[in-house]
């Protein structure tokens, strides 16, 4: 045991917010590791992801959620219940608003923010750099504190990494006292599998446009380390209708061709070592809205 051991901090933090605010990349940010996956695109995080940050004398394990929604079939119904599990799971709450965001409606915090009761919350104002004058910030800081009693409110930019230490220093205090929950080393408890599946599904968030990569899931089939050659990875690229399938595959092979060359760079950067990664197209007919495709996909608790 180390000397302090009583002294040691530890905790869980979870992020939330409306879709593309910018969640993953600040837990990108904080554990200057690229686990969580980044698009363009609203309703890229699916599943909570964990981030471990460890100190000296703290451990900080944050979550990761789905952007809030009104869930309109029952994929994104089970995402919500993603974020409401991880919303009692936390000590701390990390909100976050892109303060560039119409969307964004200020009085919609009480209700996003119900399931956290008395909980400590950080309002997190996220991508000032798009803000000329910093002096708007001020006004739309007051609008917040007088809807919500926020711990304390932190102006940042996740993309720039502007405002992450301001972030931590209010964080590690915030922690209860308590032993790490996971070895001081890890900086996730969620298997390479299911990044790999992820860099997969970010590739085809970034190549694909409209319905397409919402249409689609990615299953890790094969996953075998094989002394003296490459891993090798198998992965179905699972979608809802034919017309989808035949997108995602493209004249002569080329779409998931480049899908998979993106990905395998990726997951190599990610895994440290050479990867054999083979890519297929499967169609499961309106999966999104099947309960017992769900679970099997591993989207319900
Ligand atoms: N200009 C700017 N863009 C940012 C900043 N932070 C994130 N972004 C961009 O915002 C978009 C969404 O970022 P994500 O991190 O995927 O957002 P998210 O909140 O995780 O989104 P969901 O998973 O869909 O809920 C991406 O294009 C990011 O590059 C920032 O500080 N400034
Ligand atoms: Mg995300």
């Amino acid at each position: 045991m180390a000397k302090n051991a009583d002294k040691f901090r530890a905790g869980y933090v979870t992020l939330l917010g409306l879709p593309n605010t910018g969640k993953s990349t600040l837990l990108n940010q904080l554990l200057a590791h690229k686990i969580s996956i980044v698009t363009h695109l609203p309703q890229t995080t699916r599943k909570n992801v964990t981030g471990i940050l460890n100190g000296p004398d703290y451990q900080i394990v944050f979550i990761d959620t789905p952007g809030i929604l009104k869930p309109r079939y029952n994929l994104q119904r089970e995402m919500m219940k993603n974020v409401t599990g991880a919303i009692a799971d936390a000590d701390v709450l990390l909100y976050m608003v892109d303060i560039n965001d119409k969307r964004q409606s200020p009085k919609d915090v009480q209700h996003q923010l119900a399931g956290a009761k008395e909980k400590p919350v950080i309002l997190l104002m996220n991508k000032i750099d798009l803000v000329k004058n910093k002096k708007d910030l001020l006004p739309y800081m007051s609008t917040y504190a007088a809807l919500y009693p926020f711990k304390t409110i932190i102006p940042i930019s996740a993309e720039k990494n502007d405002g992450m230490d301001l972030i931590v220093k209010e964080l590690i205090p915030a922690m209860p006292f308590s032993p790490p929950y996971y070895p001081t080393d890890y900086i996730s408890d969620q298997q390479e599998r299911f990044f790999v599946a992820e860099i997969i599904r970010e590739k085809i968030f970034k190549l694909f446009k409209q319905e397409v990569p919402y249409s689609c899931h990615v299953e890790i089939e094969a996953f075998q380390e094989r002394p003296g050659e490459k891993d090798y990875i198998r992965a179905a690229v699972i979608t809802e209708r034919t017309t989808q399938k035949s997108i995602l595959i493209g004249k002569q092979g080329e779409s998931l061709k480049k899908v998979g060359e993106y990905a395998r760079e990726d997951i190599e950067r990610f895994l440290d070592r050479p990867v054999y990664l083979e890519l297929f197209v499967k169609v499961t007919q309106d999966w999104r809205k099947k309960d017992q495709q769900l679970r099997d996909m591993g989207y319900s608790q």
